[in-house]
């Protein structure tokens, strides 16, 4: 009897596994490995059915012999744990996202005389449905909200980046690339206060109201399904911030990061150009009290921000910050620095480590961004945001294309510079019914 391997990552079992399971039985006898969440997180969204639970799924089917946990991405491991003599894969890893791993398993085979068979993908279109159904789940408040703490349990770190607007918000959700056997997506996206208030012409000195901040937030998650940092700038009144609180609970914000200034607020990377003050320890601290005493969830985290390092007021100040919030509840702490070296921030994340080595530290490399995202983590980051860059990247690229048009009386100076309308059209998906 040949012994026959199948991986899978699904929460769902729909007749289109069932069927390919079916056909691959009659190759031999069948064993399925069951991805680990890890692994999982590492190339798409974690799933949301238990590890143990996803086994069951197969457990009680006739025609599996047996259920393996998969944890690793390529098939090496289980080539020389198991020894199957045949491997059986959908075609649609071909090219895409899971070509390098598929580049490899043939590689090792060779050596190893084993075959790889694959079926032909199902795109039909109830198939199709099921998936699309449960992904749209995904976006739920009481799904989307919890994921953040899930990565956080995952992944060595999560990497962010910022959307302002339901394209942006696309954007992020969809941007991935491969690097060797690794998928490189983004895990969630900042809701930036300089990006949304520069995406309207506004200054980023806490004028737009929530009202409206909460409506761009409802749009960037009508169109995604990934956890969303929300950028509260300073909260405001504890009276009013508990209000705020409740609301992005309930829509199904992951988190909200509040920085320890007051007054007039001034965007963090004028440093000590404008006046800016921090507020007392103890009346942020309440803030963050008062925060955390109306939530209804324990998936719901209030980060706080340190500005010390921005203010010039040295590591020492940002580190009794960090202790007084931490007390006050805080789910987690971002530092914050202008510096073009990570030397300070490096200075701040070790001896916080030293105390605290499991609150979450969120780093904001836009100024030291010669630093990879790895070092960062190797230095103590759990959470990584690209604070701003869709926004920066589109501004030139618009003021090109408004400037050479006006020059040249005509547009299609600007074709390569400008997505083909119909790739927009097609970039922008329709629900499926
Ligand atoms: C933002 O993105 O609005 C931030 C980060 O608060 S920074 O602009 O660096 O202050
Ligand atoms: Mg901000």
């Amino acid at each position: 009897m040949k012994r026959v391997y199948m991986s899978f990552s699904t929460d769902v079992l729909h007749y289109g596994h069932l069927e390919v399971m079916k056909k691959a039985s009659q190759y031999g006898e069948l064993m399925i490995g069951v991805l680990t969440d890890d692994v999982i997180a590492q190339y798409k969204s974690p799933p949301l059915v238990s590890w143990e639970d996803r086994c069951k799924l197969f457990e009680n089917l006739d025609f599996v012999a047996q259920v393996v946990k998969k944890d690793t991405i390529g098939y090496e491991k289980i080539l020389q744990t198991y020894h199957p003599d045949i491997i059986v894969h959908g075609d649609d890893w071909k090219s895409g996202i899971k070509s390098a791993i598929r580049t490899e398993l043939l590689e090792l085979l060779k050596q190893y005389g084993g075959e790889l068979i694959e079926y032909p993908y199902n795109e039909e279109n109830s198939v199709n449905l099921v998936e699309t159904m449960f992904h749209r789940g995904q976006s739920m408040p009481e799904v989307r909200r919890g994921m953040l703490r899930k990565l956080l349990t995952l992944k060595p770190y999560v990497r962010v980046m910022e959307a302002h607007d339901g394209l942006t918000g696309l954007i992020v959700e969809n941007a991935q690339c491969t690097v060797g056997q690794e998928t490189r997506t983004y895990d969630a996206i900042w809701e930036s206060s300089l990006c949304d208030s520069a995406s309207r012409g506004k200054p980023d000195i806490e004028l737009i109201d929530w009202s409206s901040r909460i409506t761009r937030i409802q749009e960037i998650m009508e169109v995604t399904t990934k956890p969303i940092m929300v950028d509260g700038d300073t909260g405001g009144q504890i009276d009013h911030f508990v209000y705020i609180v409740q609301t992005l609970e309930r829509i199904g914000v992951s988190a909200v990061v509040i920085e320890d200034k007051t007054g007039a607020k001034r965007n963090s990377l004028f440093g000590t150009e404008v006046a800016q003050t921090q507020d007392e320890p103890e009346h942020f601290a309440d803030k963050i009290r008062a925060a955390k005493s109306v939530l209804t969830t324990k998936e719901f985290m209030i980060i706080a921000r340190i500005e010390s390092l921005i203010l010039n007021k040295g590591e020492n100040d940002a580190l009794a910050r960090a202790e007084c919030y931490i007390r006050a509840g805080a789910d987690g702490i971002m530092i914050h620095s202008k510096s073009r070296e990570p030397d300070e921030v490096y200075g701040f994340c070790e001896k916080f480590r030293q105390k605290y080595p499991d609150i979450p530290l969120v780093l904001v490399p836009t100024t030291y961004n010669h630093i990879v995202e790895q070092e960062l983590a190797n230095h103590g980051a759990n959470i990584i945001i690209y604070a701003n860059h869709l926004l920066r990247s589109a501004f030139p690229a618009m003021k090109r294309a408004a400037t050479e048009i006006l020059q040249n009386g005509s547009s299609e100076c600007v074709d390569n510079i400008c997505m083909p309308v119909k790739e927009v059209i097609r970039f922008i998906p329709v629900t499926e019914r």
